[in-house]
């Protein structure tokens, strides 16, 4: 069996549509649909015994309830999502809290340059600690207007939009800071660390296409 990396690359590219100027990054489609794409199981949880661990390169480990984290200062984004196997959403609405409000009550080391997201069931993904700094990088509890959806990450999953949204974990348990960087679950199978939709950083090797059907078999909602 191909892995998912191999699969896709070995098919065509859309042709790609110029209709939203720079808005829909090349060679992705454009969806009305939510597709749910994960590996594994929905995790369920008893949330009193729920945690959210930080550690790696800081002063102090730290644990957070739930409840410590929804009793932080609150953001609300719109934004559009890119997904590897060519699907965009427009006008998403999350609400959560920002990675750089957690930022503060934290002690990171200097040395401190990427970040190692885990999550559940068995799923990480790296990204530097730069590109969690932005005003909608966000630990998101709420999606349009309503409690995020288990099948979409709730009770809690990252956001991170200028990034393919493998890296917008679900199900999200902890920030593990690096000094260096380290693959996660998808980058370890052929897909880019970096994973920047707009310059179409889909895999770790770069002549390789991905078909724009990869996701229509898929769930959605
Ligand atoms: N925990 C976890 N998070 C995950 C994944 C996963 O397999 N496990 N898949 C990623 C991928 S590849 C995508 S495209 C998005 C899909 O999010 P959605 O199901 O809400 O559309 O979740 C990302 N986050
Ligand atoms: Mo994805």
């Amino acid at each position: 069996m191909l892995s998912k990396a191999e699969r896709i690359k070995r098919s065509k590219a859309p042709a790609s549509s110029g209709e939203w100027g720079d808005r829909l990054p090349p060679g992705q489609t454009l969806t009305e649909k939510f597709p749910i794409l994960h590996e594994g199981d929905i995790p369920r949880y008893d949330m009193d015994a729920w945690d959210f661990r930080v550690f790696g390169e800081v002063e102090e480990a730290r644990t957070f309830s739930y409840n410590d984290l929804l009793a932080l200062p609150r953001t609300r984004v719109e934004t559009d999502i890119h997904c590897v196997t060519r699907w965009s959403k427009f006008d998403t609405v999350w609400e959560g809290v920002r990675f750089t409000e957690l930022l503060k009550l934290l002690k990171v080391k200097p040395e401190a340059k990427y970040v190692m997201v885990h999550a559940d069931p068995d799923y990480d993904t790296n990204v530097p600690l730069e590109d969690l700094m932005g005003d909608d990088v966000l630990l998101a509890f709420r999606y349009n207007d309503e409690p995020l959806s288990d099948k979409h990450g709730g009770p809690l999953r990252l956001l991170v939009p200028h990034l393919y949204f493998w890296k917008s974990a679900k199900w999200i348990r902890g920030f593990e800071f690096m000094k260096e960087d380290r693959q996660g679950y998808w980058e370890v199978r052929g897909f880019h660390s970096y994973g920047d939709p707009f310059t179409e950083q889909r895999f770790s090797e770069d002549d390789m296409y991905m078909p724009e059907d990869e996701w229509h078999h898929k769930d959605y909602d």
